[in-house]
């Protein structure tokens, strides 16, 4: 085994040591699908202040904007398919490896993946409600822009904006998996976006830190490894089978 690969082995042997590992995944699991993340340089805020368009103030106020990002969101999920990635930590669950992910993801490629057990802490794109009354809605109420038939009021997709509330059940689910761990593995995410960010730092368990910059959260995790997704779990996975 190369030098290169010995992050990639210290996590192989946490993995083997760990009883319940956690997977906390965030937009940089899904680039490699075609989904741009948020903060890169090429993501979905490059150009847009996400306070102008992920909030609820945005919705009341403009929301023909709410309306063109989340439209243009879902438009481009058209063909997106899980990644290797997704398929491996989704083998990691069935073979035990993995007792369950938590994501930032909106985009359900966990699921379509295979994985069971997945808290979707910031919601759903695919699904939808009447933001004033709740009622549940449909993905084409939402993109032709109809009107609540019950209160006039608009759809949305069931995602998390800023200011809102995590849904309680994924986050009590997802800090009960958390609290339990042996083994944290933090998955493509900035980590800027709270109360996520504070996860990792929520277990008593051993923390790695996969993603494709490394700053200053480097000293914080137990194990880092530079790189993207699809091709740091890949190797692991190798690992895990020699
Ligand atoms: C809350 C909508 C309690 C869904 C998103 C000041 C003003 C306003 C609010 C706040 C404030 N200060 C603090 C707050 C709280 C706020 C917050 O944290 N703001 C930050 C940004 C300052 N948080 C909230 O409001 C949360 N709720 O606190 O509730 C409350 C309630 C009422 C009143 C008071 C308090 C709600 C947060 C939900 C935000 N919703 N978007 C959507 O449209 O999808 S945020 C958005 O960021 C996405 O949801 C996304 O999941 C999330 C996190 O981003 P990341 O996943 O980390 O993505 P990012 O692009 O940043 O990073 C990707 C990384 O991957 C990069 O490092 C990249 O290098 C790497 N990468 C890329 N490709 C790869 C890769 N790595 C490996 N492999 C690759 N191939």
């Amino acid at each position: 085994m190369t030098s290169s690969y010995q992050h990639h082995a210290t996590l192989v042997n946490y993995m083997y040591q760990s009883k319940h590992t956690v997977i906390l995944t965030g937009a940089g699991m899904s680039t490699e699908s075609g989904i741009p993340d948020f903060r890169s340089r090429s993501g979905w805020w490059k150009d847009i202040d996400p306070l102008t368009v992920a909030t609820e103030e945005a919705l009341h106020k403009n929301y023909d904007l709410f309306h063109e990002f989340y439209s243009a969101r879902l438009k481009g999920l058209g063909d997106i398919k899980p990644h290797k990635g997704h398929f491996i930590i989704a083998k990691w669950e069935q073979d035990g490896l993995v007792q369950s992910v938590a994501t930032q993801n909106v985009d359900g490629l966990h699921h379509e993946a295979g994985s069971q057990n997945v808290d979707q802490l910031h919601g759903s794109i695919h699904s939808f409600r009447c933001h004033d009354c709740g009622m549940k809605g449909v993905k084409q109420q939402f993109l032709e822009k109809e009107s609540c038939s019950n209160c006039g009021g608009h759809f949305r997709p069931n995602v998390v904006l800023f200011g809102e509330a995590l849904p309680d059940d994924a986050w009590d689910s997802a800090l009960f998996h958390i609290q339990k761990a042996d083994l944290v593995i933090v998955i493509g995410t900035s980590l800027q976006v709270y109360p996520v960010s504070q996860l990792p730092r929520m277990t008593s368990g051993k923390t790695a830190f996969i993603n494709k910059e490394i700053g200053s959260e480097q000293s914080f995790f137990d194990v880092t490894i530079e790189g993207s997704a699809g091709e740091a779990l890949s190797v692991i996975e190798q690992l895990l089978n020699s």
